[in-house]
């Protein structure tokens, strides 16, 4: 009725087209990363994505995506969070010029841009987050913890309703970005091009040798010919567990099955905890990716 009508006026609704250049926006500063690691944000700005919506909890329908929480303290300060600052301020720039976008939108269309840019696959994902408030944020210790074994790897993910071969599609993530003695303790890069989606991270596991890195930080691999690359203890189980192996063995032979498993999971780790009836459409959106658009 009149109410209705009244209230469409006077709000902005935003089109696809809109978010289309919130992304464009995004790719633009991944892209413009100068010294900072190996010179891309699109690493650090997946991880964001990836931390905001991995707190889920289906059983209490809690955490995920939705609110953002991870804008507050003590979300913000939790452990597995350290370094993640530096993508929230990134991103901060583009919620300046895009002021009508929610947090858990940017941040998550933040993720989408950095895999397709990043030459991954393409990402269906769909706008309807909303900003929370900070009696809304998780408790510390949902995130996985990577000096653990298969045992924790499948409570975590199995509480945010994955099963063993999304777990194993995800973790191919690892082909990107590096670890950060100052965020995580742990040091390196997982493969030799850290700012390329490939499924290098798979092949690099079966094909190396891996051996304990002798130091004192936390316990880490590294491959035994160069010592330039890590694997983290969650990473290396993928090779010992039977039902995880199998999978991971699979992603290594083909990367055409994981770009296409990846994206699903990814897809649906990015709608954790957002209600069906926020999404402004049922169909996810496929973003054009910088280079498929007139310059
Ligand atoms: Zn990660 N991850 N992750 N991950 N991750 C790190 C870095 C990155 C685990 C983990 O403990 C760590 C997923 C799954 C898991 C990325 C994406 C995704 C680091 C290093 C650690 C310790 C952080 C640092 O020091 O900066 C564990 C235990 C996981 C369980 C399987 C999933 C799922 C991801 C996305 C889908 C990315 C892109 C990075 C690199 C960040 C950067 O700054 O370069």
């Amino acid at each position: 009725g009149g109410v209705q009508s009244a209230k469409a006026a006077t709000h902005f609704t935003p089109s696809k087209e809109d978010y289309q250049k919130v992304y464009n926006r995004i790719a633009d500063l991944v892209a413009d990363a100068g010294d900072y690691d190996d010179g891309s944000y699109g690493p650090v700005l997946l991880r964001l994505a990836w931390h905001s919506s991995g707190t889920y909890d289906k059983e209490s329908n809690t955490g995920g995506s939705n609110y953002a929480t991870m804008r507050f303290e003590p979300e913000s300060l939790h452990g597995a969070n350290a370094g993640l600052n530096v993508a929230r301020e990134l991103m901060e720039k583009v919620k300046q010029e895009f002021p009508w976008i929610s947090y858990g939108d940017l941040w998550t269309l933040a993720g989408v841009a950095a895999i397709q840019e990043m030459g991954g696959p393409k990402i269906p994902w769909r706008p309807g987050r909303i900003d929370g408030v900070a009696s809304q944020a998780t408790p510390d210790g949902r995130l996985p913890d990577a000096s653990q074994g298969a045992d924790h790897l499948r409570q975590i993910f199995y509480r945010m309703g994955f099963n063993d071969q999304e777990i194993v599609a995800l973790s191919g993530a690892h082909a990107l970005g590096r670890a950060h003695r100052d965020r995580s303790g742990y040091d390196g890069p997982w493969t030799f091009s850290p700012t390329t989606v490939t499924n290098d991270f798979f092949k690099l596991l079966f094909d190396e040798k891996w051996v304990w890195k002798k130091w004192e930080g936390p316990k880490q691999y590294e491959d035994k010919k160069t010592k330039s690359l890590m694997m983290l203890p969650t990473d290396y189980v993928l090779t010992q567990d039977k039902s995880f192996k199998k999978h991971a063995k699979a992603y290594a032979e083909d990367q055409d099955l994981w770009f296409k498993d990846f994206s699903k999971a990814v897809s649906r780790l990015f709608e954790l905890g957002v209600p069906t009836s926020q999404f402004v459409t049922s169909e996810p959106w496929i973003m054009a990716n910088v280079d498929e658009q007139p310059a």
